[in-house]
């Protein structure tokens, strides 16, 4: 007899308990967020708070104009010789963005999110002074804090198996738009420092909005989501101008394998624009770098992912992740690096 009662209120207790996505935080399970390099799409109860380090790296090696590769050599040289007369070719590049991250459950239908981020990028190119002397390679390098981004996300509907979830940003202009580093200059290489080109800038200079929805499902054993985005510049920065807007949409699936682990398949489509105005101390012909016209372009990657999940104890609230992507089709104005892979790695903890 007391069998069955405690049977039938556990059979109760199962028909009254919320659905999988009430929980997204703590005691969840490890696929209720997804792939570490999808941002503000989840919310958080009211009272609760996470912390997270997220970062991001990314490495480019080649250089390409549309969808064609283009050599260093084409980009260094003279216009007469066939080239496109630029002075220097960048070759590689490296970036790391580290990400700081905390949320905050005002309600459970409004979450407020900040999210700091320290810069550090390398970039190596070579000279060319379309004379008899030869290239002159050189590594660049620039540091520091990017721009800061406050956030409200909101609960914006729920289906049978899943949820909406809206945000708006605000990026504040708190990265240099000015970094300086030296580079060699004229025939003999001489090092000046000189300002570097637009995507070795830590920031935008601008105000600009980042609005973002999101639909994702928890289902038995398995999740999916999508997501569009946009970055969209608000003003012209103190040097004279803007970057291009930039939108984003995404799709993943996710199998849950137990509680705490998850793997994930995801598809990314990007699109962003050339700068509109220049900053007037880089010079167009030194480098398409400095080439206002020579930054917008598309991408379509598709990355694999994991998520583990702390079970609940002394690591309680904890996450871990890891994304990888590769992109399978690159569409750039160019000469400009195209990316070779993205590594999105992440640590949050909620309480
Ligand atoms: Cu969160």
């Amino acid at each position: 007899m007391r069998r069955s009662v405690s049977l039938s209120l556990a059979l109760v207790a199962a028909a009254v308990t919320p659905p999988a996505w009430a929980h997204a935080t703590p005691g969840a399970r490890a696929d209720a967020h997804a792939p570490i390099g999808v941002m503000a799409e989840h919310v958080h109860r009211e009272g609760e708070w996470m912390v997270g380090y997220r970062l991001m790296r990314s490495y480019q090696d080649a250089l390409r104009d549309g969808t064609d590769h283009v050599s260093k050599e084409r980009t260094y040289s003279s216009v007469a010789a066939g080239g496109y007369g630029y002075h220097t070719a960048p070759t590689r590049m490296a970036m790391n963005m580290h990400m700081l991250e905390a949320m905050y459950g005002w309600s459970d239908g409004l979450t407020l999110m900040l999210m700091a981020n320290y810069v550090d990028m390398s970039m190596d190119a070579e000279l060319h002074a379309h004379g008899p002397a030869a290239p002159v390679p050189h590594r660049m390098d620039a540091s520091g804090w990017g721009d800061t981004e406050i956030a409200a996300l909101f609960d914006a509907g729920r289906t049978a198996h899943g949820r909406w979830v809206g945000k708006v940003g605000l990026s504040l202009p708190t990265g240099s738009v000015s970094t300086r580093d030296a580079m060699p200059h004229g025939s003999h290489g001489a090092m000046i420092p000189m300002r570097m080109g637009y995507t070795m800038q830590l920031g935008s200079g601008t105000y600009d909005l980042r609005p973002a929805l999101t639909y994702s499902e928890l289902r038995d054993g398995w999740s999916w989501g999508v997501q569009a985005s946009a970055v969209l510049r608000l003003d012209d920065n103190d040097q004279g101008y803007r970057f291009g807007h930039r939108g984003e949409a995404t799709a993943w699936v996710a199998r849950l394998w137990n509680r705490s682990v998850s793997t994930s398949l995801r598809v990314l489509g990007t699109r962003w624009g050339n700068v509109h105005g220049r900053d007037d101390d880089l010079s167009v012909a030194m480098s398409p770098e400095n080439d206002p016209q020579a930054q917008g372009g598309r991408r379509v990657d598709v990355g694999l992912g994991v998520n583990l999940m702390a079970p609940p104890g002394a690591l309680g609230g904890q996450r871990l992740a890891l994304e990888f992507l590769r992109p399978v089709y690159q569409d750039l104005d160019g000469p400009q690096l195209a990316t070779d892979w993205t590594l999105n790695a992440g640590w949050q903890f909620a309480f």
